[in-house]
């Protein structure tokens, strides 16, 4: 695979509404995209990590040293003939693996464009739509929030993601619930609960929500077995899977039933492959996380979700959820029944990324001339 160049820019972009879970409020996104260029063409990928390291540890500074320092300097002294062999050429460095998605999804892409072929199509996907729900972060009152949720019920969402946190949880989703009693409802708690909080799950057991994710740490998955147990409700998990294998050791120890997948969190393509496989062999369902991305990264996320084993709506909502203006044409834009058709017909992502409005957002970028 001819790559000369790798291009990492860090953007700033602000966000149309602010979003809160237990970890933060994030108003703005502080992110970097990755271009892998072959001398004519560009691969586009994008880092999801957030600015300061409150979901995982990784964050965009640490991200930015991480490529610079050591993920390019492994790319340009290999020879890849196929972005499947980014992983293992960047497997002598531990984890980092939002750094690792980041280029590896810039090569998915690039060469996607070379053959010709749209990434959906690289990854064997299958699914012409992909099914949208939405996630709604921390609001002020239960007001406000059922208004949120009133308003993603109209716009066509298939399911509605509530984030919760200590104090904003049982009475806050009976709200939700007595107001909505068919939609398909979920919470995310993004790691803010432990073992002494079981009241609270088991109060949320009676709302029938359709699963509950990553309710506890971070890096648990033997604490999520023992809530698995005593709830109704299927654990989802988010932060606690990184690979493959923690996929597969979370399931054969009962500590979760459902996966959400998030490309970044588990260090690039190849290893969503793999876990999308695994879900498919043990019938576990999946579904496609996000992280507030940009059309770039949105993009990415449309072609992943259309491989068979994504089994239940995703977050990958349309751009205008978060973007006055998204860096992408056309724009992720969803149906009124809540759906995104996947771009098979045009290569690699499948949207062309507006390089004038990549610049607006561009605070700083440096090319890393690869030596093929
Ligand atoms: O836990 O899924 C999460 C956003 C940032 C960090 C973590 C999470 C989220 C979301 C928003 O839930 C998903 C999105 O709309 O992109
Ligand atoms: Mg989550």
């Amino acid at each position: 695979m001819h790559v000369e160049s790798i291009t990492i820019r860090r953007l700033r972009m602000e966000m149309l509404t602010p979003f809160t879970t237990s970890f933060g409020t994030q108003t703005h996104r502080d992110l970097l995209i990755v271009e892998a260029h072959d001398g004519e063409t560009t691969g586009y990928g994008e880092c999801v990590a957030l600015a300061a390291p409150i979901y995982s540890e990784e964050a965009t500074s640490t991200c930015q040293v991480a490529l610079t320092e050591y993920l390019i300097p492994l790319l340009a002294a290999a020879e890849i003939t196929h972005p499947r062999e980014v992983t293992e050429v960047l497997a002598p460095i531990k984890r980092n693996n939002m750094a690792k998605a980041a280029v590896e999804g810039a090569y998915w892409d690039l060469w996607a464009k070379q053959q010709g072929i749209s990434l959906a199509e690289a990854y064997g996907g299958t699914r012409e739509q992909i099914e949208v729900g939405l996630s709604i972060g921390l609001k002020e009152t239960d007001a406000d929030l059922l208004e949120a949720v009133s308003a993603a019920v109209e716009t066509g969402y298939r399911r509605i993601k509530i984030k919760i946190a200590p104090g904003r949880d049982v009475d806050m989703l009976r709200a939700v619930r007595a107001q909505f009693s068919q939609t398909p409802i979920m919470a995310d708690a993004n790691s803010a609960y432990t073992l002494d909080d079981l009241d609270v799950f088991t109060a949320l057991d009676e709302l029938d929500l359709m699963m509950i994710e990553q309710p506890l740490a971070h890096d648990d998955i033997v604490d999520h077995r023992k809530l698995a147990e005593q709830i109704r409700t299927p654990v989802c998990l988010d932060e606690s899977i990184h690979s493959a294998e923690d996929a597969r050791k979370g399931i054969e120890l009962g500590s979760t039933e459902i996966i959400n997948l998030k490309v970044g969190r588990v260090g690039g393509i190849t290893e969503s492959l793999a876990i999308e496989q695994l879900c498919r062999d043990r019938g576990i369902g999946l579904w496609c996380g996000g992280m507030l991305e940009t059309g770039i990264g949105r993009a990415h996320n449309v072609a992943i979700a259309s491989l068979p084993g994504f089994t239940l709506p995703g977050d990958t909502a349309p751009s205008s959820r978060y973007w006055a203006e998204d860096i992408i044409e056309p724009a992720v834009t969803m149906s009124p029944d809540g759906r995104i058709e996947v771009p098979y017909g045009t290569p690699g992502l499948g949207y062309d990324v507006v390089v004038s409005r990549l610049d607006q957002h561009t605070v700083s970028s440096t090319t890393h001339p690869l030596k093929t």
